[in-house]
């Protein structure tokens, strides 16, 4: 039988300043998806990366004072991947649209779709900023005709470029969308892509002459041109798998399982996107997910107003996974949300120090107790409620984390702990242990085995708080899943002897 294999993608970011919550947010998102498909045993590739043909990139490095380009990228990228480290994300690649490896896999991606008769020369209009040296959207300008970094007035430029004829496709990218209602998710947001290809999808530019365009890929058929940034980012996505290169992942990899984005890039990852594949001959992502957007105490995350919040920053202050935890918690999946440190402190205190980070040292605590001799006999979970309670626990989660429900997810194990404490509350084990110490060491046994369960399931979400589980509960799942090993489908057995460490979310220093 052929391994089970699962590909998930996030956006490519631009490295023009660090990143933001809402860049962790995606990344987190993903990453949580990438260790549940571990979890289950399948061989996972996640792979991000850094958008660096960008003028954008360009203006940031400028404004820096760095004169060579390719000191700020490496600067650059390497503090995007330093935070996703620091913020335990397990992407297997990081790809840099700079690097050879990708340059060449956009050559292939290129000549394929243009011995396909695809791409034609025509005159591009466009809005340029002198001082960008830049065409620029009409969605960015300000005040009318103002670029919102130089506050100057933009000009009106025709140049002669090269198009993709991506309207050849429109009809089929509809069909698509039709036949395949997993193609783009949630739902609710379909309709605005079906809408926005019917109305709006023509054939686009995706070249600019150098002179108006300070960097990116030349074009290999008139080098005088640069290819435009969304169409050489896009292929990120193949080139990361080693497209146009050595090796093997592309095949075992490709279509990804799921790409996921921010809402605000929604239309060139479902209609550009897919055109760009038929033209090449590729198949199609299985999944698009479009998350919502994060708000910072009711306001957009925006560089004017100066409220972007660093995750790395935030981390060392609440730790990673109360971070990891709070971001998607906060919100249902798919929609938006608003980040505040109110919310966050509450959901800190409710839901970590005293709902998960309480419910574990009350267990490890009265565990600790039980003599080993006892612990030998029991039998884990002969309990017909607790077995019930884990198997739906664990059927709803499952079925959660297959459709993207991350928000879902948790609040299926935060009900586990809810059933736990009661559990604890109901038997009174500090009563138990003086008057019948049998009886007390089975309670002690299953409340193991229900924190045992949470642990696994918590995993994906927050690594570190399950090893310190793990670890306290004197089990072998630490090396397990670090081998990738299947853990899911993990069965009551002997009950190893626990031991409280340290609180796992100790109160916080206001
Ligand atoms: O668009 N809330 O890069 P980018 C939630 N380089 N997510 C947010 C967010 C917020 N407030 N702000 C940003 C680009 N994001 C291109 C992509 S892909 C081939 C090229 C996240 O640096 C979200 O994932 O502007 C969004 O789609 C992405 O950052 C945009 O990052």
């Amino acid at each position: 039988m052929t391994e089970k294999t699962f590909y998930i993608t996030t956006p490519i970011y631009y490295v023009n300043d660090k990143p933001h919550i809402g860049h962790a947010y995606t990344c987190i998102a993903a990453d949580v998806l990438a260790r549940y498909h571990r979890l289950k045993g399948e061989n996972v590739f996640f792979l991000t990366g850094s958008d660096e043909n960008s003028q954008k990139n360009i203006v940031a490095a400028e404004k820096a004072g760095y004169t060579d380009m390719d000191q700020y990228l490496g600067i650059q990228a390497a503090i995007w991947q330093q935070a996703w480290d620091g913020l335990n994300i397990s992407n297997n690649d990081f790809i840099r649209t700079t690097e050879e490896r990708h340059k060449k896999g956009v050559y292939k991606f290129f000549d394929l779709v243009n011995e396909k008769g695809d791409i034609y020369k025509g005159v591009y209009k466009g809005f340029y900023c002198n001082g960008c040296e830049a065409f620029v959207t009409q969605s960015d300008l300000m005040e009318g005709n103002l670029c919102p970094i130089h506050k100057k007035p933009v000009e009106t430029i025709e140049e002669e470029n090269y198009f993709f004829a991506a309207s050849k496709y429109r009809n089929a990218v509809l069909d698509h969308i039709e036949k395949n209602p997993d193609f783009i998710q949630p739902a609710s947001r379909r309709n605005e892509v079906v809408n926005y290809i019917k109305d709006h999808f023509v054939d686009v530019s995706i070249s600019r002459h150098f002179k108006t365009a300070k960097c990116g890929i030349p074009l290999p058929i008139d080098t005088e041109q640069a290819i435009y940034v969304w169409f050489d980012a896009l292929i990120n996505y193949l080139t990361g798998l080693g497209y146009g290169s050595e090796g093997e992942d592309f095949e075992t990899f490709w279509p990804a399982n799921i790409q996921l984005v921010g809402k605000d890039i929604i239309k060139f990852h479902c209609a550009l996107w897919p055109a760009m594949l038929m033209a090449a001959g590729l198949p199609l992502p299985k999944k698009i997910f479009a998350h919502g957007f994060f708000t910072i105490n009711g306001d957009k995350i925006s560089k004017s107003l100066g409220n972007a919040i660093d995750p790395v920053e935030l981390s060392m202050t609440y730790g990673v996974d109360a971070i990891r935890y709070f971001l998607l918690r906060e919100i249902r999946f798919g929609e938006d949300g608003d980040f505040s440190f109110e919310r966050l402190k509450e959901r800190y205190e409710s839901d970590l120090a005293k709902g998960i980070g309480n419910f574990a040292s009350r267990v490890l605590t009265l565990a600790a107790k039980v003599p080993a001799k006892d612990l030998e006999d029991t039998d884990a979970l002969d309990d017909e409620d607790a077995q019930a309670m884990i198997e739906t626990a664990w059927s709803t989660y499952n079925t959660a984390l297959d459709n993207c429900g991350l928000e879902e997810a948790l609040r299926v194990v935060w009900e586990c702990i809810s059933w736990g404490d009661k559990y604890i509350e109901q038997h009174k084990p500090w009563e138990l242990v003086k008057e019948d110490p049998s009886h007390f060491a089975n309670t002690m046994v299953l409340l193991v085995e229900v924190l045992r369960h949470i642990s696994v399931m918590i995993y994906p979400f927050m690594p570190e708080t399950a090893e310190k589980l793990w670890r306290q509960l004197d089990i072998e799942a630490l090396e397990r899943a670090q081998e990738g090993q299947k853990l899911i489908e993990w069965q009551p057995g002997t009950v190893s002897r626990p031991s409280k460490g340290d609180s796992l979310f100790p109160p916080l220093i206001s």
